[in-house]
């Protein structure tokens, strides 16, 4: 009996590792018409860009909604995969992430709340970047939303990327593993295991004597 014990705890709490390939809910650029730091215009685009001129700068902003990872969760990985068209040759792109709401407005572009990582290196291609500790910071706090803002520091370059464009979009991927809650079925099944090992147990009490 023990050892049936043994296995039906096993499967109680057994874990077990998902991956979900989510796409942003919005993305969109962020523009400060007149670089006094305050961003003043919102252009909720699928193609989306960050950029600095001699008379303008844009951002570029996208969220993501994780809901459905549950407060609990062990994020195993967890990377951006950001589907680039421009790619500047040099200087610094970077990626900040924060938490966000599903909507985009003006003060997103502002939100360089965790520092990720320059992301550029003058190649276009699919740029992977690891996010692991900001996605289980955001699950620990229980945020609906992880959210992330580029910022390119180079004048006159453009950093482009495919926002929500559709089979072209910057996927984020996480691996976690839930926390075990065991069904209420389970619980009864359980008990009912427990009686039964009682009374066998009782039984050969009694045998013994
Ligand atoms: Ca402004
Ligand atoms: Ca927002
Ligand atoms: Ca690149
Ligand atoms: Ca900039």
């Amino acid at each position: 009996m023990k050892k049936y014990l043994f296995l039906f705890f096993f499967l109680l709490f057994s874990l077990s590792a998902e991956v979900i390939n989510l796409i942003p809910s919005v993305s969109g650029v962020l523009q400060d018409v007149d670089l006094d730091g305050n961003f003043d215009i919102v252009f909720i685009v699928d193609l989306i860009d960050s950029q600095e001129s001699a008379g303008l700068e844009n951002r570029a902003v996208f969220e993501y909604d994780i809901s459905s990872i549950v407060p609990g969760s062990i994020i195993n990985s967890a990377t951006v995969n950001i589907n680039e068209t421009s790619d500047p040759v040099f200087g610094n792109t970077n990626l900040f992430g924060y938490a966000g709401d599903g909507v985009i407005d003006v003060g997103d572009a502002v939100r360089t709340d965790a520092f990720i990582g320059n992301i550029a290196n003058g190649t276009v291609d699919l740029q992977i970047t690891d996010v692991t500790a900001f996605i289980q910071s955001l699950v620990d706090n229980n945020d609906p939303f992880a959210s992330f803002v580029v910022d390119n520091e180079n004048l006159d370059v453009i950093y482009q990327f495919q926002g929500t464009t559709a089979g072209l979009e910057t996927e984020l991927v996480i691996d976690f593993t839930a926390p075990a809650v065991p069904e209420p079925s389970t619980y009864i099944l359980l008990l009912i295991l427990s009686i039964f090992c009682f009374r066998s147990r009782f039984k050969n009490n009694k045998t013994n004597k």
